[in-house]
């Protein structure tokens, strides 16, 4: 996939272990909410033990203004210094949080902006270096909107990094594989013809974030098909996936991207207690080696997003970087 030093992965990882959302509010109910430190500690080892780290390094918030509206990140500010224990909407779309599952704490803020730094190191240095690199932090970003922030998301960790490489002059593709729909990087690209979304999710007719993720959503103006969602039934098996791969891979062919970031969510693992597909461990070995077999790249730059069984996402982890490698 990348000439030179082929096969060789650098890794840049935060997972701000101040930071732990307590609550969330699922049908009506408070429960738990999953996204919290410990779910990514075993990949941390694993990356720590395999693979050599960067350093992170700390960018300027004009990297988040550029796509994220100053309101929305005033708001963060603002309400991440008052906030006084935990803030959490109890409906939709109150303010600039659309969901009832991302509170606001004091750690918010900063924690949401160290982990766009973690994803910008990791991404700057795919393009110096040209290697693959994989930022492995948290709180994740995929569902973060221009306006809004939601689904445990605050900044779009990978729409920041896509737009600093596209600065850069580069076409640049967006693969989600996390088993929510990305919309809130879709919201971002939705009319920039030089960056492509593709996704495959869990159908929105069924599951989170329900209002976005359909077929009909292919991008506006002149980046009419340059946004391919693929939505998939509860339950689908290497088999749906596989074939929803293929389509995703030939979109991105056709697209021809210098650079390609992979928001890479494990939520997509059976054994995962949020998501609803059926992909067993061996699985992202296929995945990520029919994407490595496929397209040709200059720069590719991983991005954690969701997963919250520390196991699965372990094995998840471990086999797609397996058969991106070639190993
Ligand atoms: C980054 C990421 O993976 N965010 C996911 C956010 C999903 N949050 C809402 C999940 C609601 C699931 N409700 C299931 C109903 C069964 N009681
Ligand atoms: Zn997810």
């Amino acid at each position: 996939m990348l000439d030179g030093k082929k096969n060789r992965l650098f890794f840049c990882a935060d997972l701000n272990e101040y930071f732990v959302p307590r609550k969330e509010i699922d049908n009506g109910k408070f429960i738990r909410n999953p996204e919290n430190p410990s779910r990514l500690k075993l990949v941390l080892n694993y990356l720590q033990e395999n693979f050599q780290v960067i350093q992170p390094l700390e960018f300027g918030e004009e990297h988040i203004l550029k796509v994220h509206s100053e309101k929305y990140f005033n708001y963060l500010v603002k309400k991440s210094q008052e906030v006084e224990d935990e803030y959490l909407p109890e409906v939709f779309f109150v303010d600039q949080i659309f969901d009832t599952g991302t509170p606001i704490k004091k750690e918010t803020f900063f924690a949401a902006k160290r982990a766009v730094d973690i994803v910008l190191s990791a991404t700057k240095y795919a393009f110096e270096q040209k290697v693959i690199t994989y930022a492995l932090t948290r709180p994740p970003g995929h569902h973060a909107m221009v306006n809004y922030g939601g689904g445990y998301c605050y900044f779009n960790n990978a729409a920041v990094a896509a737009r600093y490489l596209e600065e850069k002059g580069m076409r640049v593709a967006v693969l989600d594989l996390d088993f929510h729909h990305g919309n809130g990087t879709q919201d971002i690209f939705y009319k920039d013809p030089n960056v492509l979304y593709v996704s495959i999710h869990g159908d929105p007719r069924k599951f989170y974030p329900w209002f976005s993720g359909y077929e009909t959503e292919c991008g506006e103006g002149n980046a009419y098909g340059t946004n391919l969602n693929i939505p998939l039934p509860e339950n689908s098996d290497i088999n749906a996936y596989g074939e929803a791969l293929k389509k995703a891979i030939q979109k991105l062919k056709d697209f021809k991207p210098d650079a390609l970031m992979i928001s890479f969510g494990t939520d997509t693992h059976i054994k995962d207690p949020v998501g609803r597909f059926a992909l067993l461990s061996e699985d992202y070995k296929t995945i990520g080696s029919s994407i490595s077999n496929s397209l040709v790249i200059d720069y590719l730059i991983i991005v954690h997003e969701g997963g919250y069984n520390s196991r699965s996402n372990l094995v998840a982890v471990k086999n797609f970087l397996a058969g991106l490698l070639g190993e």
